[in-house]
Parts: C-alpha cells; structure tokens; sequence
C-alpha cells in the first residue's frame, strides 16, 4: 500500500503531495498539487521495508523538505538531507527499544527553522517531542492526555503560523478533529467536524502560499499502482478559517 506524504520539496513555501511505496521504498514527490501533477522526483533504494513508516522534514534548515524513514522495530531514525537514493547524507540513530504501534512525528517544536522527531504513543495519548535529530534523550518534552483514544491518529503543524508546530489529533470514528496551539496537554484550539472516508489518513500542510498557516487534509489509503505505473489515489483539503 502506498502512504501519502506532503513537504515543500522546492523551497518555494508551499506543501505538495508525495507517495511513499514500503515494497521497493521508493518515493513520487510532486511540486504542485493537481490531479495531474506532471513528472514527479521519483527514486528508490530498492529494499523492501514494508512496515517502516515514511518521513518529511527540513532536516538542516534550508527551507527544503527531505525525506526520512523510521523503523519501529527498533525506533531508529534514518533521516536524509536530499531527495535522492545517494546514502552519503543519511542522519542515522535510534532508541533501541520496540515501540510497535507508536507513530513517529516531525515538527519544528522550538521554532529554530530545523525539524526534527518526535513519537506518539496511543496507548497512552503521551506525545513525546525531541528538538534535535540524535538518540540524546535530554531534550525531550512530553506530556500526555491520559485517556486511551484508541485509533485516533496524530498530526503535526503550525496551525497559528507563529513558526512553531504544535500536535493535533483525528478521531476517524467519529471525524472530529482537535488541534492544538501549544504542545501540553490543555484543551484544544480548534475543533472541527470533516469526515474522510473509512482508512483515509490525516495530513497537514501549508497548501495555499509561502507564509501561510498550516491546513489540515486528508488522504486516501487506497492509493494503488495500476498497470501504466501510474499511481492512483485522492488527497482532499480544506480551509481552517
Ligand atoms: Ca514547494
Ligand atoms: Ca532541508
Ligand atoms: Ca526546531
Ligand atoms: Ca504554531
């Protein structure tokens, strides 16, 4: 199955969609954000990672989103600093430990331009939030909801535009959305109510302009490779007023 991502992939300030495919870890990455995107960054490593979970941040602050990778099996962070399948630019570290069902985050939790990792874990709806790329544990900040919300799925943006992304959670049972402008676990900024359908994944991304906030979105997970190689699937978003 592939896995939608979005990142600014050209540095013009602006999110566009990408694919991530587990079966030869390969990545699309489209520079605009149409149903007929044109050609796309397309390369590969050729391995399978089927259950790795694909990553994008501005991981050296230049105002280019790259791609990264997490393996959960081992909470390691493979993190790269160029869209290409080159492996001389690979951040590499991890946490040693199983953290199976944990989601991996990437924000600029600090506001310092670079974005780094962070982990949600959702028996326990505890975020835990690092401000550098590296197994350091002592810059982690955490804190939790202390609920189960079992199902609900974790995002990531600067819904506020004040340069510092904060967390949000979607509950696909009932298509409520809370986003939060601080990261603590106080009651959420905003509250919507917009539906995917079932198994389609949450996103967030600065769609409209450079300088813009961050809007939320929606995937779907049906995304399949047909027999012209193309690749078929919906991204939808929405204004947040
Ligand atoms: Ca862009
Ligand atoms: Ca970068
Ligand atoms: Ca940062
Ligand atoms: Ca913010």
């Amino acid at each position: 199955m592939w896995k939608p991502i979005v990142g600014d992939w050209d540095g013009d300030g602006r999110d566009t969609i990408g694919l991530y495919d587990p079966y030869s870890a390969r990545f699309l990455l489209w520079n605009s954000n149409s149903s007929s995107p044109g050609s796309a960054i397309d390369f590969a490593f050729h391995v399978r990672l089927p259950d790795w979970i694909p990553l994008v941040g501005d991981w050296d602050g230049d105002g280019v989103d790259t791609i990264g990778l997490y393996d959960p099996f081992t909470a390691h962070f493979y993190l790269k600093n160029s869209n290409n399948a080159n492996p001389g630019d690979v951040i590499d570290f991890g946490f040693h430990v199983q953290l199976l069902g944990w989601h991996p985050l990437v924000g600029d939790w600090n506001g310092d331009g670079v974005d780094t990792i962070g982990l949600y874990d959702p028996n326990s709806a505890h975020f835990y939030l690092k401000d550098s790329n590296n197994a350091w544990t002592g810059d982690v900040s955490h804190f939790g909801f202390n609920v189960r919300l079992p199902g609900w799925l974790p995002l990531v943006g600067d819904w506020d535009r004040d340069g510092i992304s904060t967390i949000g959670l979607y509950d696909p049972g009932s298509a409520h959305w809370y986003l939060k402008n601080r990261n603590d676990p106080s009651a959420a900024d905003l509250i919507d109510f917009v539906a995917g359908s079932q198994g389609w994944i949450p996103l967030a991304g600065n769609w409209r302009s450079a300088g813009a906030a961050d809007r939320a979105g929606l995937a779907s997970a049906c995304l399949d490779r047909r027999a012209t190689d193309a690749v078929h699937g919906e991204f939808r978003e929405w204004l947040w007023v």
